[in-house]
Formats: C-alpha cells, sequence, structure tokens
C-alpha cells in the first residue's frame, strides 16, 4: 500500500475548498491527532481542545478503552443488519436501560435518526394509546431549539439558515418560548392533540440558555398533568457534560424519552438511541422502523466502553468541579475587563457572550486568536463562545486553560 503524502494545512484546506460541499465554515486548523484533551494539527502544533466535537468526545480523544473496546470488536464482527440478531446488542440495551433506568432501548447512529425516532415513537404512542384522531398529533417544540438536520426537525427550527429552501416543511409542531412554563401550560389547555413535548435541558445552539430553575421539573408535571410524553432531548447535555449523568438529573427529572447521541460513543463511532419504558416502545412493531447500521455490534461494544468510562473515571463529578472553578476564574476577569458581558452554563458546557454587536465578528476573531495561543473553541449564535473541553480535563489544566482564554481576551479590550 502507497503511503499517503504529508499534507500541510493549506492543502488539506484547499482540498476541502475544491472537492467537498460547501456546508461549513471551518476555523482554520487541520487536525490529524487527538489524545484525552488534547489535538494536534498537521503541521505538529498542540492545542487544548475546547469543542470536544460538540460535546462527543467527553471522555477524551482516543480513549484507550473505547479505541480497544472497538477495535476488538471490529475484528470480530462490524456488522449483521438486524435482520439477525448478534451477540453484542442485547448485552448493550441490557446494560444501558439499566444505566439509565429505562425498559427499553431503540438503536440508531446519529442524533437526528434518534430525534426522528422519538417523534414517530411519539406520534404512534399518541394514535394508539392516547386515542388522538390519526394525522392530527402535535408535537410542542422550543423557540431556538436546535435537534439535527433532517427535514421533518428543520421544520420546526427558526434558525433561517437551517430552514430556508428546504420546504416543504412537516406540519405537526407548535412552537413556545423556551423556559416559559407557561406558555406551555397555555399549549397543553388549548389543544387536546397534542402528543408530547420536546426539549433540551439546556438550549445549546441557542448558545447554552440555562433555564431557570424548576423549569424542567415544572414542564415535566405539566406533561404527566395532560397526559403528553416529555421528550429530552440530552445528545448534548447529556453524558456527564453538565455535571450529572444527564442534565435532567439536576432537578430529579424523569423524562418519558431519552434521546442520547454524540458522548454515549465516546465520539468514536456514530451511535445513537432513544430510551423509553415498555408501555410506550411496545407501540413499534417489527417492520414499522429500522436501520441498517443502528444496533451494530461495533457500536454495541464502543457504547457500552464508553459509558463504563464515565462512571470509572467519575467524570460527572469532575464537570460539576472544573465547571465551577472555570465559571468562578472567568467571572473575575469579567469583573475588571470589558470584552465579555458574562459567563453562564452548567458543568463543562458553558459560553461567554462577548461584548459587542450580534453581527460583529468579533466571537470569530477572539477563536483565531484563542487558536494562535493553542486552544479550540467556536463561537455560536450572537457573538457567543461556547466552552466545552472534554471532561477527563485536571484541575492544572484547567487553570492553564483559563489563563490562555483571559490572556487572549485581554487583546480584545479597547
Ligand atoms: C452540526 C450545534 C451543537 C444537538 C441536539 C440533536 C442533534 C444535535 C441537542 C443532532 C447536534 C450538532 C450538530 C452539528 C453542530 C452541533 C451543534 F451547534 F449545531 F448546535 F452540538 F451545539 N440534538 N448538534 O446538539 O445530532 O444528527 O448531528 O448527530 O453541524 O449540525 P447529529
Amino acid at each position: 500500500m502507497a503511503v499517503l503524502e504529508k499534507l500541510t494545512s493549506d492543502d488539506a484546506i484547499a482540498l476541502e475548498n475544491k472537492y467537498g460541499a460547501h456546508n461549513y465554515h471551518p476555523l482554520p486548523v487541520v487536525l490529524s491527532k487527538g489524545e484525552g484533551v488534547f489535538m494536534w494539527d498537521v503541521e505538529g502544533k498542540k492545542y487544548y481542545d475546547f469543542l470536544s466535537a460538540y460535546s462527543a468526545v467527553n471522555q477524551g480523544h482516543c480513549h484507550p478503552r473505547i479505541i480497544s473496546a472497538m477495535m476488538e470488536q471490529a475484528k470480530t464482527l462490524t456488522l449483521t443488519s438486524r435482520a439477525f440478531y448478534n451477540d453484542m446488542l442485547g448485552r448493550f440495551e441490557q446494560f444501558a436501560t439499566s444505566y439509565f433506568g429505562f425498559d427499553k432501548l431503540l438503536p440508531m447512529n446519529t442524533g437526528a435518526e434518534a430525534v426522528e425516532t422519538a417523534i414517530k415513537i411519539c406520534r404512534k404512542w399518541a394514535y394508539e394509546k392516547k386515542g388522538i384522531k390519526e394525522q392530527e398529533a402535535q408535537i410542542i417544540v422550543c423557540e431556538n431549539n436546535f435537534h439535527g438536520r433532517t427535514t421533518t426537525i428543520i421544520s420546526f427550527s427558526n434558525d433561517e439558515d437551517a430552514r430556508k429552501n428546504f420546504g416543504p416543511y412537516t406540519p405537526g409542531f407548535i412552537k413556545i418560548p423556551y423556559d416559559n412554563t407557561e406558555a406551555l401550560e397555555k399549549a397543553l389547555k388549548e389543544n387536546k392533540n397534542i402528543a408530547g413535548f420536546l426539549v433540551e435541558p439546556i438550549q445549546g445552539e441557542a448558545g447554552v440558555y440555562v433555564p431557570t430553575e424548576g423549569y424542567l421539573k415544572k414542564a415535566r408535571a405539566l406533561c404527566k398533568e395532560h397526559g403528553v410524553l416529555f421528550i429530552a432531548d440530552e445528545i448534548q447535555t447529556g453524558i456527564a457534560r453538565t455535571g450529572k449523568l444527564l442534565a435532567v438529573d439536576h432537578e430529579n427529572v424523569k423524562p418519558d424519552m431519552l434521546i442520547l447521541g454524540k458522548a454515549i460513543s465516546g465520539g468514536a463511532y456514530p451511535v445513537s438511541a432513544v430510551l423509553a419504558n415498555n408501555d410506550i416502545m411496545e407501540v413499534i412493531k417489527p417492520g414499522q422502523h429500522g436501520s441498517t447500521f443502528g444496533g451494530n455490534p461495533v457500536a454495541a461494544a464502543v457504547a457500552m466502553e464508553a459509558l463504563k468510562v464515565v462512571k470509572d473515571e467519575k467524570l460527572a463529578e469532575n464537570a460539576e468541579k472544573l465547571g465551577q472553578l472555570f465559571r468562578s476564574e472567568l467571572n473575575k476577569y469579567i469583573e475588571t475587563g470589558t470584552i465579555v458581558k458574562l459567563v453562564r452554563g452548567k458543568g463543562l458546557l458553558n459560553a461567554i457572550v462577548i461584548n459587542d454587536s450580534e453581527d460583529s465578528s468579533t466571537a470569530w476573531d477572539i477563536c483565531l486568536a484563542l487558536k494562535e495561543n493553542g486552544l479550540l473553541a467556536k463561537p455560536t449564535h450572537g457573538n457567543i463562545i461556547r466552552f466545552a473541553p472534554p471532561l477527563v480535563m485536571n484541575e492544572e489544566q484547567l487553570n492553564d486553560c483559563v489563563a490562555i482564554i483571559t490572556k487572549t481576551l485581554k487583546g480584545f479590550e479597547q
């Protein structure tokens, strides 16, 4: 086999520009290696990762236990399809249902597929268990949500970039303001055809909006009162990211349906899942839903090991502790600095709001400067920078990162 020629960053960027669809505008850094909290570019420069592939790599890059589980399984059996049983899926299902406390799991691959799955189960449950007339079920969603990129999911997005010219859109969704239980109660009272309420426990893409304490608990109670399924999209907030195994755990809330993705595999392999109890999951019968790759043996082996790592390495506790430290250190800077309005978040899912107009390029420029200083983060909507390092970070590394961030921010003060 011919050895691949070594690429420079410029070469790699030029290749993507020429041969790849332009559906992204990445930061100009070309990565070729990752280990724990670090990544290296093709020129060998080392960076702290402060994005974790959008919270997929919570267990750190190339975690040896996860990679080893993946390699062992990949050498043995990779894919059977669900036309046959395999000897890993049942083990994973038993492990994950006991880990998260549900009767059953339905495996898929990407986050958007799991959200689609939850929507389908919710609608079917509404027709077959709740008695809503066919075609009339409605699902309540929140303004500024992010649940993925499929046609149905973007139908209820209010991000024009994600939506425009992709219609016609899927009907059946009612949008209400986030973090507003009055709006939820009103919507539930006004419409007898509500099947479910789909919500992110913290809105990630919208800019890491942490709802008022008690919001999730109240919303959950309202759903129960009205016989509506409470569906938590924990694709980004789950798996220890916010300082608990799930973000709903902060309010001791148990969803009717739990959607997981990203870090359920430690970012090593695309794995997603929907979890629910029997009364809900049993509406899906053979032939009614599926996926060629969903529940494959590699996914099962990887996800089991990735979830074990979360507990064995106490990643939720670490995220909670380092998150407190991160926000308190940044707040010290904000007291005297002028470029950051505020820091918010939970655990190690945080964001800073830049003190500049929403359409200025300051957040982007700061991310370019952070990159020069050895730390990779990405702006999100409205001049906000999301900070989400792998949860395997230690205190010394976090302090090192705070120093890089505050030094960089100081360079942007007038
Ligand atoms: C992109 C954001 C993060 C998600 C929640 C479902 C999905 C996601 C809560 C879909 C995915 C990703 C997708 C990625 C960017 C990224 C993202 F900035 F767009 F919002 F993480 F913050 N539910 N989020 O956050 O999961 O199908 O991608 O596996 O570029 O679309 P997926």
